[in-house]
């Protein structure tokens, strides 16, 4: 028999560091990568692995995230164990707890074991919906198997100086987790690489009746919440379970030879817009044509994109960019850019290492460049953004410290 697998998706983020692209939605559901939504793949990891039974935990301004996924992403029928549902806080133990939304990610799982029992998981993996990365969950499964754990934590090694910023563990020689420290001060080092930590990437399985206790005993006593990088792993760890990590390195991707590296929080809008970036770069570091490995979202109908070139010298023309269908380029130039659904640009403007969002329109002679517009926006001709971060600034954009100007939806000029 197969063991049954459950994945759930954690995508109740508030993002408030990639603000304004968080004020109207959670972290998962901003757009990425130009046809993509970032929760797109943690779902293409779960089914490019067979695992087709997914709950999508949600909880802040959820409204953008539930539509994506309603519209977008249904499959299954009459086949009960294919689905992709979307499980928002809906105080399911009330009367136990009161009445409470999600108060942390492993309460978030806590308040839904009703859904575990139900489906007679033996496995649950539960993953983060906030980063752009390609994992084989499978792989990943049958080392937990193989290794008996109770617990296997996806890690991947980053440098020392950066890992502050995540959960933290101490190995043994065969990758058992023998400590885990939630966002210490000072990351200790990986034994033999000095400079590198191993972090946690918010990824774990865990076996069914491990979960069960664990979350039990780790919600009796506390007040405010919990999760699972500050309680549930600690506790795990304390209480003797087997705590295994697993080597993102080694998580083999079809059609993709070496090491699997690419992995990123995009946590904060100069990170957003880098992987972006790297989207357009001449030689990606993360390639979304392999089609050993499709990278769904939802489907579009929208018409083809076009390049109207005239005779009179308005060329419509983009240099290594990408864009989604129903874009018109026309007499336009695009460089270095990503492009949304139904983007247009008119004649003499200039988009230049820019993000445009669906439905953004950029009048004759308007110039950006470093910028992010998010959707619904129409750039007045003539205007210029980008050149002069203070003057951004002064109009109430976002710029960030590596100068990105942001632009937030439906601004009105
Ligand atoms: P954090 O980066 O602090 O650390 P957290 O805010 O806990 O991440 O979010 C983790 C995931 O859960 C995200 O996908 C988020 O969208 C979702 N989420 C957050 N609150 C939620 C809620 N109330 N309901 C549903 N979903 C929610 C965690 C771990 C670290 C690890 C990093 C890796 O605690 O140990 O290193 O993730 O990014
Ligand atoms: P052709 O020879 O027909 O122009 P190539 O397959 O050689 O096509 O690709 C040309 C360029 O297209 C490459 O240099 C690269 O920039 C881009 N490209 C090709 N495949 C990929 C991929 N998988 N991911 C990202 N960019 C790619």
């Amino acid at each position: 028999m197969k063991p049954r697998v459950l994945g759930m998706i954690l995508a109740g983020g508030q993002g408030s560091r990639l603000a304004p692209l968080t004020l109207k939605r959670s972290k998962p559901a901003v757009p990425f990568g130009s046809k993509y939504r970032i929760i797109d793949f943690a779902i293409n990891n779960f089914i490019n692995s067979g695992v087709f039974s997914i709950y999508v935990l949600t909880q802040y301004k959820a409204q953008s995230l539930t539509e994506h996924i309603q519209r977008g992403w249904r499959f299954g029928t009459f086949l009960s164990d294919y689905f992709i549902t979307l499980v928002p806080a809906q105080m399911y133990r009330m009367e136990e707890l009161g009445p409470v939304w999600y108060r942390g990610t492993a309460d978030a799982v806590y308040q839904n074991m009703h859904l575990i029992e139900n489906y007679e998981a033996d496995y649950i993996a539960i993953f983060s919906g906030d980063h752009i990365y390609k994992m084989n969950v499978e792989h990943m499964l049958q080392s937990h198997i193989d290794n008996r754990a109770d617990l296997t934590i996806a890690a991947y090694p980053m440098p020392q100086s950066q890992a502050h910023q995540f959960g933290v563990m101490h190995v043994d020689n065969r990758w058992k987790v023998t400590d885990f420290l939630e966002k210490p001060k000072d990351p200790p080092s990986i034994p033999g690489q000095e400079g590198m930590s191993l972090t946690s990437m918010g990824n774990y399985i865990f076996s069914r009746r491990a979960l069960e206790e664990l979350l039990e005993a780790s919600i009796s006593g506390q007040k405010d919440g919990f999760d699972f990088g500050g309680d549930v792993i600690p506790r795990a760890l304390s209480d003797g379970y087997h705590v295994q990590a697993y080597d993102f390195h080694r998580n083999p991707i079809p059609g993709q030879s070496g090491a699997n590296t690419y992995w990123r929080d995009v946590g904060t809008l100069d990170a957003y817009f880098a992987a972006n970036m790297d989207l357009v770069s001449v030689n990606p570091e993360f390639d979304i044509y392999n089609p050993a490995w499709p990278l769904r979202t939802s489907s579009e109908f929208s018409p083809p994109a076009k390049f109207v070139h005239e005779s009179d010298g308005r060329k419509g023309q983009a240099f290594n960019s990408i864009m989604a269908g129903g874009a018109i380029i026309s007499g336009g130039t695009v460089r270095d850019s990503v492009l949304g659904r139904s983007v247009r640009v008119h004649s003499y403007a200039l988009v230049e290492n820019c993000v445009l969002f669906d439905d953004v329109e950029v009048g004759r002679h308007a110039k950006l460049k470093n910028v992010i517009v998010d959707k619904d926006v129409t750039i007045p001709a003539g205007m210029e953004i980008g050149m002069n971060a203070e003057h951004d600034r002064d109009r109430g954009f976002t710029v960030t410290e590596s100068g990105v100007v942001v632009v937030p939806k439906s601004y009105v000029f």
